[in-house]
């Protein structure tokens, strides 16, 4: 049995991965409605703001009566609360299903219990944990929001086989093949922000929109303390979200905004971009920002390329312990380590 239930929420998970980029702030949830082992029914969060993956899955039955006695999988448990949209337990209850199967509780206070004891109340069975770890790995964004009241923070940067990060102009181009860099694209259409140092965003100059990849360009994000100027910089004069961190000065014109911050810190800024709605950022650099990020702990993932070159000098790339475990892209090494691996360098 428990066989089966993991194979369908194997698939909730796989349905849940088409919202990513899509359902900002929510969590990536996938449902499937299955009677006498066949799926009547499936669908997924598609998009911040509108139907749940419950309802998808609901509306996508020819004939709504066979989800009686059916079993329903979510990877999620359902939402109890009106937000903007109405609770799902409610439509699940009425169809009559004679069990829930899900992977995790849903963190939200709003829920958290609520869903599954409304279930149970009306005499549908509920499972829980079904992959567990897989579900909240699924969901890190959404699980780090909810528990931490911060964005989830991706660090990302490229270094050469011998340890450098940029040459001694400050130059870096280009330690990860082409491979990669469409890859990042891909990355950066997954997040809310993309976060830059000002040295970065005035050397470099860039754009740090989505080029090589579809899909929605995130809000870019620029660590200026002293308000430096960008005159004539990319992110300052194109008609994309940019927002300007510092403790000098507020204004906003149109998608151009400066927040002033009075205690500046890394730390401030994750609170100031949480309620400005960014719920995941990804920092491309430079190595003072990331080192910076690094020191204060505030990061939970990190995704370091290392290209088939040598610099020999120039700037070291951030020392963080990285093990031998990698992806293979095109000749690149690419680590992914998470912070909760015990990776973190305080
Ligand atoms: C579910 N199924 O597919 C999702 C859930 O503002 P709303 O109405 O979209 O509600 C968002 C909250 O609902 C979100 O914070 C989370 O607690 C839950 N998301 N729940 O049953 C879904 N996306
Ligand atoms: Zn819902």
């Amino acid at each position: 049995m428990i066989k089966i239930h993991k194979k369908y929420i194997e698939r909730t998970f796989y349905l849940a991965k088409k919202g990513l980029g899509g359902v900002r702030q929510n969590p990536l949830v996938g449902c499937v409605i299955v009677k006498e082992d066949k799926i009547i029914g499936e669908g997924y969060h598609k998009k911040y703001g509108e139907k749940h993956a419950e309802i998808n899955a609901i509306d996508s039955v020819k004939d709504k009566e066979d989800i009686k006695g059916s079993s329903i999988y979510i990877n999620l448990e359902p939402c109890s609360h009106y937000g903007k949209t109405p609770p799902c337990v409610n439509e699940l209850i009425r169809h009559e299903p004679k069990e829930v199967i899900i992977s995790n509780r849903d963190p939200n206070i709003k829920v958290n219990g609520n869903g599954i004891n409304a279930l149970e109340a009306n005499g549908i069975k509920v499972i829980e944990e079904i992959k567990r770890r897989e579900g909240e790995d699924l969901n890190k964004r959404f699980f780090t929001n909810q528990n931490k009241k911060r964005p989830y923070v991706i660090l990302k940067w490229a270094q050469t086989e011998d340890g450098y990060m940029a040459r001694e102009d400050g130059s870096s181009q280009w330690i990860s093949n082409a491979m990669s860099r469409k890859l990042v694209h891909k990355w950066r259409s997954e997040e809310i922000g993309i976060c830059v140092g000002i040295d970065t965003a005035i050397l470099d100059n860039p754009k740090l929109n989505v080029r090589k990849w579809y899909g929605e360009d995130p809000i870019r994000v620029i660590i200026n303390p002293k308000n430096k100027s960008l005159n004539n910089k990319k992110v300052l004069h194109d008609n994309l979200s940019t927002f300007v961190m510092t403790e000098e000065k507020d204004s906003t014109s149109s998608k151009k905004k400066f927040f002033k911050l009075n205690r500046f810190s890394f730390k401030s800024i994750l609170e100031k971009l949480f309620d400005e709605g960014v719920s995941t950022l990804i920092v491309e650099g430079g190595s003072k920002t990331i080192n910076y990020i690094l020191k204060d702990n505030l990061w939970d993932e990190a995704r370091i390329f290392i290209g088939k070159v040598n610099f020999k000098k120039g700037t070291k790339a951030p020392d963080l312990k990285i093990r031998n475990k990698h992806k293979n892209i095109n000749g690149d090494k690419l680590h992914i380590i998470l912070n909760d691996e015990g990776n973190s360098n305080k």
